[in-house]
């Protein structure tokens, strides 16, 4: 693959005026004839020739204005067709006819089928293997759609936009109409036809239109469906309140489909889904399903406005609508549900997943300037760290400020492909701010350290906070300028009371947040009575590792007063931390394991505070993970000795808490009818920490065999088994539940995936046998990318010990994996390969089997752009 250099961007010689598809549906030989109306853009050169996409096709007929093109005028090749002598300004129509294979479609990529369903996935350049095309986000125009089809197997035949008209066609055939009237790019192409059940309701908007909503899911799960459908009504009501944003089609639909690549796809008026993230009940969703599900339903219905309205220049600039999108969904999720626990989970993920891409060899920009494969660019940096960025416009901004900068940008740019630089300007216009310095988030890689030191004159009353950045050095970036960090702080005596600066000097502050700009920056705190104990960077207003040395009293302290609950919670992972890392030095060490009990002693009061919430409690009971103990760690790490350090202090706080635990256990039922809400959810998580708590206590499997047995609903069930599994591996009963739960669930692929999941995660050097027996297993299907990330997936990037085993032989079974995964289905493959991004941590021995497994993948002969992008990333 070449280098596309975000330098080079030029607009396109020709504008497309109008595109007219007409699909004639065949498994194997679907004929697709595209009638394009260009004119060539003014002040282009009158001579160049229109050079279109396109991936793996065959040119089946050409025709200019309706007449056959001389075979001299133009020249097609699978990845382009090149047409010459085209007119200097006249509009010209051009038919463009393909014949395409979406049986043989493995890439999921362009026109596919799943479980006998014709569906299509354009984004990125996915449109380009259906048909000869500028298939670049610039190029936006209206679609009309035409599908004819076998009418026995596709009752159902879908498109973008408002439906025209259908009617039976010919002999056993049918075909259906659509029109599109918002001009789009044609990453927002989409199209599915097959036999399908459908979920109805309607939305009537803000100016009151009425319209329809469908959800399209396999006959037999409309049942199913309902949480979707509640969450989609749920998501356009709020994008109204909250973003003045309304729907503008007369029909919105949602398609439920089994292979698929990523989560979901905003096409124009027709999102098509992973079924993972529509369909959900009691018996079969967990309550993270249910959340996952809120999420990514308001997320792509977020992207009409926000991707689809306006959409990216180039693919450089994804996080223009992704990190927006994912910002807009996190704020709806906060609203829905408990915002703290929220944004305690949102860290959580950012942290366990961001960060470490940021501190590795795949760290890039947010808005990177170079790419080899741009599939490899959907990336928790373009999403979740690009939804920080935007969190921090918020934050530097005020409320008030940032909606009026929302409104001009939709205002401004609608119906428009822009960059990142357009949607800057937007609030450095209604603010009067320069974000010059600001915007190195979006060009600077790497996490930011701060290192804050506190000292306070009593004679004076004043405090000062002592505040130095470093952004680290990252691949293409060694030279880091300073960057512009929002830092919310507060001050609390102590006693807990809050204390408020009579001013500050040294910095700019307003509403609680200080803005640190230099290298190195002074704030002193005036009007300060007593020595304050200081909470920096609350809800994580920037996304930064913080080094503030505070003395455990202090974060007692915080964890017990701080009125942002976020902060309370950092301050209980703070207290964690050094527990968890000595823990992990001392099981390396063969020395005893003992955790502080400062520690423990604020983690029990957290979990026995009846003022707290269920959920929050939950969360602070969830020790920083394995994967977080090594990103501390920094190198040099042993997974067997951070499992054994996590696990002796996981011990230590359940002898402790023993009676906290079964009195938590006993007292968060949720009695009556499963509910999936959050306070419901909430309940359960603290419950089912309790139940893995006294798992450890008590030492013995019979609490979550009866917990297994007691089950009533997902969340429940998967916890039980969970402790059952990976606390008594080797126990008839963790046989029983697993073969149990087998059975019961056996034929709905959805459940079984957990049922792989939980034994993919089993700690410990028998796990990848445990894997490769599963892989024999009737339900693992190779093709499917749902079962591919469950089982090989999950095991990779969530089991530390099994797959980092000493012999290497986890990183050899993954390099033998992703070289099969990547003859079917390259993105698939490169995604789960991306599990090796942190192998320069390793301890020196897996580091070097590490490396050989990435260097046996690298010399592989035939390799994907997508896996041989990753690979050879990783390995520099
Ligand atoms: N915008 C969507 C991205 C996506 C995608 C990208 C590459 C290959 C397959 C894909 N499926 C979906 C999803 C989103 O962020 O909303
Ligand atoms: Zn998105």
């Amino acid at each position: 693959g070449q280098v596309i250099n975000l330098a080079d961007y030029r607009p396109t010689d020709f504008v497309l005026e109008r595109v007219d598809l007409t699909f004639e549906l065949d498994p194997t030989a679907t004929k697709v004839d595209a009638r394009l109306i260009f004119h060539r853009r003014k002040g282009a050169d009158p001579k160049a020739p229109l050079v279109l996409d396109g991936d793996e096709l065959a040119l089946s007929g050409l025709l200019f204005d309706q007449t056959e093109m001389k075979a001299s005028q133009y020249t097609a090749t699978p990845d382009s067709l090149t047409i010459r002598n085209l007119p200097k300004s006249k509009p010209f129509e051009l038919t463009i006819t393909t014949i395409i294979n979406p049986e043989a479609n493995t890439k999921l990529m362009g026109l596919y089928r799943t479980n006998g369903v014709y569906c299509t996935q354009c984004e990125a350049e996915g449109f380009r293997r259906i048909t000869y095309f500028p298939d670049r986000p610039d190029v936006l125009a209206p679609y009309t759609i035409t599908i004819i089809g076998d009418k026995a197997a596709n009752p159902v035949m879908l498109s973008n936009g408002n439906f025209l008209g259908g009617a039976g066609y010919d002999e056993g055939r049918a075909f259906a109409a659509w029109f599109d009237p918002h001009p789009k790019p044609s990453y927002l192409f989409a199209l599915v036809a097959g036999d399908l059940g459908v979920v109805e309701d309607t939305f009537v908007t803000m100016s009151e239109r009425e319209v329809t909503l469908k959800i399209y899911v396999e006959h037999g799960k409309e049942a199913r469906a309902a949480y979707a459908m509640d969450a989609l009504k749920r998501s356009m009501k709020w994008d109204e309140e909250r973003f003045g944003r309304e729907y503008d089609l007369d029909i919105f639909m949602i398609v439920a489909v089994s292979d698929f690549n990523m989560g979901a796809m905003e096409n124009k008026g027709l999102n098509v889904f992973n079924d993972k993230y529509v369909l959900a009940d009691p018996e079969t969703a967990t309550d993270q399903d249910y959340a996952n599900i809120e999420a990514i339903i308001a997320h792509e219905y977020f992207h009409n406005w926000t991707g689809n309205r306006i959409t990216c220049r180039d693919w450089f600039q994804l996080c223009l609508k992704e990190g927006l999108t994912v910002y807009r969904d996190h704020e709806f999720s906060a609203d829905m549900r408990s915002r703290p626990v929220k944004r305690i989970a949102e860290v959580r993920h950012l942290k366990s997943e961001q960060f470490p891409e940021d501190g590795g060899p795949l760290a890039h920009p947010v808005r990177p300037t170079t790419y080899r494969e741009i599939n490899n660019f959907y990336t928790t940096t373009v999403y979740e760290k690009g939804s920080e960025v935007t969190r921090m416009i918020a934050t530097l901004l005020g409320k008030d400020l940032f909606k009026k900068g929302m409104d001009l940008y939709f205002d401004r740019h609608d119906g428009q492909a822009v960059t990142i630089e357009d949607f800057v300007k937007s609030f450095e216009d209604v603010s009067g701010r320069d974000l010059t310095q600001f915007s190195l988030w979006y060009h600077q890689a790497g996490t930011p350290l701060v290192t804050a030191a506190g000292a306070y004159d009593a004679a004076a009353k004043s405090f000062t906070l002592a505040l130095e950045q470093m952004v680290p050095a990252t691949p293409g970036q060694t030279d880091k300028k300073p960057m512009h960090i929002p830092l919310s702080i507060a001050l609390f005596a102590e006693d807990g009371t809050p204390l408020e600066p009579s001013s500050v000097d040294g910095a700019e502050y307003g509403d609680n947040v200080l803005h640190l700009t230099e290298r190195s920056q002074k704030a002193t705190f005036k009007g300060i009575g007593s020595r304050p104990i200081v909470s920096i960077n609350r809800s994580f207003s920037a996304p930064i590792n913080l080094h503030f040395d505070q003395s455990p009293a202090d974060l007692a302290l915080l964890a017990r007063h701080e009125t942002d609950h976020f902060a309370r919670w950092q301050a209980l992972t703070d207290l964690a931390l050094p527990t968890l890392l000595a823990a992990a030095r001392d099981a390396r060490d063969g020395k005893p394991v003992v955790a502080s009990k400062d520690f423990v002693e604020a983690l029990l009061a957290a979990a026995a505070d009846e003022t707290l919430e269920p959920a929050f409690r939950a969360q602070a009971l969830a020790l920083p993970s394995e994967s977080d103990i090594a990103r501390e760690l920094g190198g040099n790490n042993d997974p067997d000795a951070i499992h054994a350090g996590r696990s002796a202090v996981l011990q230590q706080v359940a002898d402790a808490g023993k009676s906290v635990f079964a009195s938590l256990y006993d007292s968060m039922t949720t009695p009556g009818d499963f509910s999936p809400d959050a306070r419901s959810a909430g309940r359960r998580a603290l419950r089912n920490s309790a139940l893995t708590y006294l798992s450890y206590a008590e030492n013995v499997p019979d609490r979550a065999k009866a917990a297994f047995d007691a089950a009533n609903n997902m969340t429940d069930l998967m916890q039980a088994l969970t402790i059952l599994a990976h606390r008594f591996p080797d126990s008839s009963e963790a046989a029983a539940a697993l073969s149990t739960f087998h059975d019961r669930f056996a034929g709905n692929a959805l459940v079984i995936d957990k049922w792989f999941s939980v034994q993919a995660t089993i700690p410990g050097t028998k796990a990848l046998e445990r894997v490769l027996k599963l892989m024999d297993n009737p339900q693992f299907k190779r093709s499917n990318p749902n079962r591919v990330r469950a089982l090989v997936g999950t095991f990779a990037f969530g089991n530390p010990t099994g797959f980092g085993r000493a012999d290497g032989e986890g990183y050899r079974f993954l390099a033998r994996e992703i070289l099969d995964i990547d003859t079917r289905n390259p993105q698939l493959a490169a995604r789960i390969l991306t599990s090796m991004r942190s192998w320069r941590s390793l301890e020196p021995a897996r580091a070097e089997h590490a490396r050989k497994a990435l260097t046996a993948i690298a010399k592989a002969p035939a390799l994907s752009t997508d896996v041989r992008d990753i690979v050879e990333r990783t390995l520099k």
